[in-house]
């Protein structure tokens, strides 16, 4: 039943959602943008401007304002949901790709504060190529130039009523092997808007300009049992919320300084859905070490992670 999908070549035997999917994203092609929402989406592509360079440059992140439009997120949201509720995929077959990064591999289902389901377009090929992939790898090309592929994709679902659900602070490439060409992506889009109260993703700005990476010590003392390492904020790091509407994302660089909060709210999920780009002879590099981003990873290869040459 499912097939190899692209938006490029849409199949006729795709999911029924992934088709209505592909068709709203057809229509954006011929349909005007709204002014009011100085819309720099056009058909798979969205353009930054100078200034968002500039921004992502000096920061280490920018936030890109309507990237997908509310017809678009519908249709991305029922696949979203899809995977929370277990109709597209099997839990039980993702092993440590489907946890808790706020506790440990232990923790049963029911009791997740973050739910995070890693590299869903491998776990359920009929995503791949959707429209936030194309417009995202188009705004990667504009960010960190054109051999920029898309490394792993991921699912962090904060449900209401759930104030633990803390990201720890990191840095990504604290996550990652060090390879000889560092550049990222990281996309975050907002399939709710996203704040303060619910666990918005923060930001400490220009912290990617900081010559090394900053220590991280894995939450439950060993990477067998939990995926998600730690970093200490120093006293002198602001952060910056970033408070995103549904449709918008965040992209930041690999080395800055993030995390966030718990979900405080009592109805307002916080759903994100995370692409990240790298070159592609780091991609290869990453798959040639056994490095794939998924939790099930080597944990050998997981203890290899985030070590960088130091400048002399
Ligand atoms: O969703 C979050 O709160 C953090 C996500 C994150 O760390 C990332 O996308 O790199
Ligand atoms: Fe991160």
């Amino acid at each position: 039943m499912i097939q190899n999908f692209s938006l490029f070549n849409p199949s006729q035997t795709a999911h029924p959602v992934i088709r209505k999917f592909c068709c709203s994203s057809r229509q954006v092609l011929v349909r005007s943008l709204s002014d009011s929402e100085n819309s720099l989406r056009l058909g798979y592509s969205y353009t930054v401007t100078e200034r968002d360079k500039q921004h992502f440059r000096e920061n280490g992140y920018v936030h890109l304002k309507g990237v997908l439009s509310e017809e678009e997120m519908d249709s991305l949201e029922e696949i979203y949901n899809g995977f929370l509720n277990k109709q597209l995929v099997d839990p039980s077959k993702l092993g440590k790709d489907f946890c808790d990064m706020s506790g440990d591999y232990n923790r049963p289902l029911s009791e997740f504060n973050i739910i995070n389901i890693m590299l869903p377009s491998k776990y359920y090929p009929p995503l791949k190529g959707n429209l936030y992939e194309q417009r995202s790898a188009s705004i990667a090309e504009q960010l960190c130039g054109e051999d920029m592929v898309m490394d792993y994709d991921q699912l962090l679902a904060k449900p209401p009523l759930k104030p633990e659900a803390v990201f720890h602070w990191h840095q990504d490439l604290a996550y990652w092997p060090v390879t000889s060409d560092t550049r990222t992506a990281s996309f975050w889009l907002a399939v709710d808007d996203s704040n303060e109260e619910n666990g918005c993703i923060r930001f400490v700005p220009g912290s990617h300009r900081e010559p090394q990476l900053r220590p991280h010590l894995p939450l439950h003392g060993d990477r067998e049992k939990s995926h998600t390492l730690v970093s200490k904020l120093r006293p002198s790091d602001q952060f910056v919320p970033a408070v995103l509407k549904r449709g918008d994302v965040t992209v930041h660089h690999e080395r800055v300084v993030h995390g966030s909060g718990g979900n405080t709210t009592k109805t307002s999920w916080r759903r994100a859905y995370v692409i990240a780009y790298r070159s592609q002879s780091t991609v290869d590099e990453e798959r040639r070490m056994g490095f794939t981003h998924s939790h099930n990873d080597a944990v050998e290869v997981l203890n290899e992670v985030g070590k960088e040459k130091l400048n002399s």
